[in-house]
């Protein structure tokens, strides 16, 4: 795969299950390491256990204000959606309202389904994908589509 164009001041929110379930938290980070690869991103604690940990040290009020003030400063959301999580639905809300250009990962299996609430919703671009290698190319083709102001 060719290395991509990076943009060093681009910000990226990435969104993913905590509270809501940690089975694809070595997903997460592995999407991280790839997103990475185009910007800044502003919340890789969400796919690594070791600064997650370092949360510990924060209040619940100091965790919200703060991904409240990150989500606003972001150019791009990428939330993977394939754990339910009330944290990533709200704050794919936030960025709704905020208007920030929002990709919704959905990993497809059987007798899962995507909520309505966010397959339905014109604002977010759901991209669904079977396997690590369909995340990959998912991956590079939403930035190509971000990069072309594709993705509003
Ligand atoms: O409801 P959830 O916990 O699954 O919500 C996950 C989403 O909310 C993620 O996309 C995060 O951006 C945000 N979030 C929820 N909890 C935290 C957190 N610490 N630190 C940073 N972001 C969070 C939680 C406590 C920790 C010690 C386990």
């Amino acid at each position: 795969m060719s290395k991509p164009s990076r943009q060093a001041e681009l910000n990226i929110y990435f969104a993913g299950a905590i509270r809501g379930g940690r089975d694809d938290a070595e997903l997460y980070a592995t999407l991280i390491q790839w997103l990475k690869q185009y910007g800044r991103i502003l919340t890789e604690h969400v796919g690594n256990e070791d600064l997650l940990q370092e949360e510990q040290f924060l209040s619940e009020k100091e965790i919200f204000a703060r991904d409240m003030r990150w989500i606003a400063e972001a150019d791009l959301v990428v939330a993977e959606v394939t754990t339910p999580s009330l944290g990533v639905g709200y704050e794919l809300a936030v960025a709704e309202t905020l208007r920030i250009p929002t990709v919704c990962l959905f990993r497809e299996k059987k007798g899962s389904m995507l909520s309505a609430m966010i397959q339905g919703n014109p604002f977010f671009h759901v991209r669904s994908y079977r396997n690590r290698d369909e995340a990959e190319s998912t991956i590079v083709r939403l930035m190509q589509d971000f990069q072309k102001n594709l993705l509003c």
